[in-house]
């Protein structure tokens, strides 16, 4: 098989059940499977909630490692839209050519070094620097704040052999408030700076939601997009006529994208609280029990997308769930979207191929079910166009 396979474990139980059980922490969790079901539920915000404690729709729980809520991510509606419509403008800003040619230069000037070094660790000397230095464009910070970032690793809450780290993330709670009270004292034009100058509710957002904002900012869009742009080089290596044809077909790139993020569905799931007792896939749902979207499982629904398992760079009919669905749908995705945008760009342009020497799979412990979300390691030979 090769090595960009990446296989559904969920097919089986989401064509019989549509849904199964998940231990996580002893806060047990109900994993929705079916699209149509996960779209739904994601929908009804009123029943399903995102605002409950702080860390609890994330799977694995992140209450024992935060008590800070991630804004707009763990609010609900009506407080949602508010606190949505002060930072959308600014998660826009990747239409602008300006941030384009930003992200364009520190991809092309990635892309030129590791071609240079012929062999590169694409997770850790690839993957990670460009997430890093990308974030700067998105934060409009100095470009040598990404140093201090690389140095964290590639997931803010998880170290190698601990999946919630809390010494790990005070690392970044520190960092936070260092720098949320230097754009205090000296304004600037960055995220931090903006933030403290918005109007929440006729008021100015306060420092503790400055802070969920930026450790949303920091942790949501960090390991998803290292997967991402990981999977992709490892998909290009195996399959190299898709180099090809993606130099060929420009006009195919941004489907192709979507494509790929259905494929690998960098995040598989996320929670949600159940408010009052409800049912969900004809099951009952308790008050205060823990329901998930599985992005995953739905991306692979057979009913939905014809040849699932499949990487069709020019699917037609693409209802992906890979960026969530309904009011929380995926902040960061225009930035997302634009990296990956650029970068397939530039790296069919430079590379004639890649081969991939050698890898250690990532594989996510969903209790009974586990799955390949990435690389740990992935080391991968450039050839020059
Ligand atoms: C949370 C989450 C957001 C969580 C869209 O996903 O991403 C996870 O990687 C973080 O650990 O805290 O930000």
């Amino acid at each position: 098989m090769k090595k960009s396979t990446f296989q559904d474990p969920f097919e089986v139980i989401r064509t019989e059940k549509g849904h199964t059980e998940m231990n996580d922490q002893d806060d047990p969790v109900t994993m929705i499977l079916r699209h149509k079901d996960v779209r739904k539920t994601a929908h009804n915000w009123k029943t399903f909630q995102s605002g409950a404690e702080p860390g609890r729709i994330v799977v694995p729980s992140e209450v024992n490692i935060r008590d800070i809520r991630q804004i707009p991510f763990e609010v609900d509606p009506p407080q949602h839209k508010d606190y949505r419509s002060i930072v959308e403008p600014w998660f826009k800003r990747p239409r602008e050519p300006e941030y384009q040619n930003k992200l364009k230069s520190i991809i092309d000037n990635l892309i030129d070094e590791t071609i240079s070094k012929g062999e590169v660790e694409v997770v850790h000397d690839f993957s990670l620097p460009l997430q890093s230095r990308a974030l700067t464009v998105l934060l409009n910070t100095p470009f040598e704040e990404a140093e201090t970032w690389i140095s964290w690793g590639t997931h803010v809450f998880r170290s190698e052999d601990d999946p919630l780290d809390g010494s790990k993330a005070n690392i970044l709670y520190d960092y936070l408030d260092k720098k949320i009270a230097e754009a205090k004292e000296n304004p600037v034009e960055d995220l931090y700076s903006v933030l403290l100058n918005s109007e929440f509710e006729g008021r100015k957002l306060t420092e503790e939601e400055v802070k969920g904002v930026m450790v949303l900012t920091f942790a949501g869009g960090r390991d998803t997009v290292i997967n991402m742009v990981t999977n992709t080089i490892a998909y290009l290596a195996d399959y190299r006529e898709s180099i090809e044809r993606l130099r060929n077909e420009p006009e195919i790139i941004e489907t192709a994208i979507e494509e790929l993020i259905r494929y690998f569905t960098p995040l598989t799931q996320m929670g949600r609280v159940v408010t009052h007792d409800s049912r969900v896939c004809g099951h009952n749902a308790k008050k205060d029990t823990r329901v998930s979207l599985c992005w995953a499982s739905a991306n692979r629904d057979a009913t939905v997308f014809e040849n699932p398992n499949e990487i069709i760079l020019d699917r037609k009919i693409n209802p992906h769930v890979g960026f969530g669905f309904g009011v929380h749908n995926c902040l960061g995705a225009t930035h997302a979207r634009t990296i990956m945008k650029i970068l397939l760009e530039i790296l069919v342009n430079k590379v004639q191929s890649m081969e991939i020497l050698d890898c250690i799979e990532n594989i996510e412990n969903l209790d009974s079910i586990k799955r390949k979300v990435g690389f740990q390691k992935l080391k991968v030979r450039f050839s020059k166009r």
